[in-house]
Formats: C-alpha cells, sequence, structure tokens
C-alpha cells in the first residue's frame, strides 16, 4: 500500500494541470521585473533605494514563494497564487503607465513586466484550476502552452530591448547658447534641487535635468506650464510671461498635485518668480 500511495504522490509531483506553467510564468515575470528595477534603483538613486527596496522587495519576495509553491503544490497553491497576483495588481496597478513611456526603461520594465505577469498569473491560475478539475493533466509542457509562454517572453524580450535604445539615444540635452543665463534644476533621488527654485521674472526660465533612472516631470498648475524630462536628459521650461508670485512646482508622476505644501506633495518644489 505504501508503495502504491508513494507511486501517486510522485506521480503527482511531476504531473500539472494545462497553464500552471504560465501562472508560475507569471509570478516569475513579476518577481524578475522587480528585481531588476530594484537593481536599477539601487544603482543610480542610493538615496531613494531604501525606500524603493523596501517596497518593492516584499512583493518580489511572495511573487517568488507563491510561484513555487504554485508549482510544487496543488490547488490551493494555484489559488494563492491568484490571490497574490490581484494584491500586486491592487498595490502596483501605477505600473501600467508606464508603457506610455518606453524611453524611460525603468518605467517602461514595470509597464511591461507587471501587467503582464499579473494577467498570466492569474488567467493562467483560472484556467490551471478549470483544467484540473476536467482532469487535464500534463506531464510534460503542452506544444500550445510552450508556445505561448514563448511567444509572451520573445514580445517581452523585443520591447525592452527598444526601451533600452529610446532610452540611451533619445536623450535631450539644451543647447548651451539656450541655456545661458536660464536657472537650472535637477531631479535627483526624486527631489528637486534646489527645493525652492528662485527665478527672474525678466528671465523665468528653467533649465531641467532628470538626474535619476526614472521618468519625471516639471509641472507649475496654476501656470498651466510642464515639461517631461526622460532619464539623462535636460529640457528648458520657458516660463515668460508668468505673473511673479510664489507657486508650487510638482513631479506630477511621484507626488500628489492637489496638495499646495510642496513639503508635503511628495515629488515638489516652491517656484518663487520676483
Ligand atoms: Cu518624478
Amino acid at each position: 500500500m505504501a508503495t502504491i500511495a508513494g507511486a501517486d504522490q510522485l506521480a503527482g509531483e511531476r504531473s500539472r494541470p494545462v497553464y500552471t506553467r504560465v501562472q508560475v510564468l507569471g509570478l516569475l515575470l513579476v518577481a524578475a521585473t522587480l528585481l531588476v528595477v530594484a537593481a536599477i534603483a539601487i544603482a543610480t538613486e542610493p538615496a531613494a533605494a531604501g525606500e524603493v527596496v523596501g517596497f518593492i522587495g516584499p512583493i518580489a519576495a511572495a511573487a517568488l514563494l507563491t510561484a513555487w509553491m504554485a508549482w510544487r503544490f496543488g490547488t490551493w497553491a494555484r489559488i494563492i497564487g491568484i490571490v497574490v497576483s490581484l494584491g500586486v495588481a491592487f498595490m502596483m496597478f501605477w505600473t501600467v503607465f508606464g508603457l506610455a513611456a518606453p524611453d524611460s526603461f525603468a518605467d517602461f520594465v514595470l509597464g511591461v513586466g507587471v501587467p503582464t505577469g499579473i494577467l498570466l498569473g492569474v488567467g493562467g491560475g483560472i484556467a490551471a484550476l478549470v483544467a484540473g478539475r476536467r482532469g487535464r493533466i500534463q506531464a510534460g509542457p503542452a506544444r500550445g502552452e510552450q508556445r505561448l509562454v514563448r511567444g509572451i517572453l520573445v514580445v517581452v524580450a523585443v520591447a525592452l530591448a527598444v526601451s533600452a535604445v529610446l532610452t540611451i539615444f533619445g536623450r535631450t540635452s539644451v543647447d548651451p547658447a539656450l541655456a545661458a543665463g536660464a536657472t537650472t534644476v535637477d531631479m535627483s533621488d526624486f527631489e528637486f534641487v534646489p527645493a525652492v527654485i528662485e527665478v527672474d521674472a525678466s528671465d523665468p526660465r528653467l533649465v531641467v535635468t532628470n538626474s535619476d533612472a526614472f521618468l519625471h516631470d516639471l509641472a507649475v498648475p496654476a501656470l498651466d506650464a510642464i515639461v517631461r524630462v526622460t532619464p539623462g536628459s535636460s529640457d528648458l521650461l520657458d516660463l515668460t510671461g508668468a505673473a511673479p508670485g510664489t507657486y508650487t512646482a510638482y513631479c506630477t508622476l511621484h507626488s500628489d498635485t492637489r496638495v499646495a505644501d510642496p513639503t508635503e506633495a511628495g515629488m515638489a518644489a516652491t517656484l518663487v518668480i520676483r
């Protein structure tokens, strides 16, 4: 009897419902994406890295653990895989906006990897549960499933390669002749430097440089002005004609523009036009 039970167990380990592979791939894609972005953050934003890794690390660990469980165990582990995927979707829904920024590699990696991983984690999990109930079990990878997995990985790899090229070769700088006399603002470690930007009303032009690996912008909603600056780029924001006064400048991607106080709003600064 013991031998038969052992053989059953062995068979159970080797054969899984079809689409289990897809769910595991989804969870691994989420984890891999987050680890890549954590590595970029550690390498390029030392001051902000702790915060980024503190947020990303536990989610990546949960995705990895769940991927292993969905691979190793049965129905309950696939349900946990679906729940964890939905949890990641809830916490990281904003990553999808990165799809709009192929010229900012770190943002685009998140935009491609996390939503794709979530879709596969949920979709693959549900399909595996249904297949398991219908007794559609396989010992090795089914051909259709294998093709799907390979196709997704190729599309992701091509998209990331294009993004890397756009990020590196799409960098912009401001002509030194145009930059002469303008006020410089740096975006570094998810902060504006200086935190109080002072300009003269006679020449309120800003040369805004993004020193981070993530996309930023500088927006002054009260003046209806915005400039988007990709990683490693500099761009000019011309505020000529703006009335003297004190304004709040935001990175709309990393702040709450409804908060007027720049010290409370996230990535924001005070702009003084004299
Ligand atoms: Cu920003």
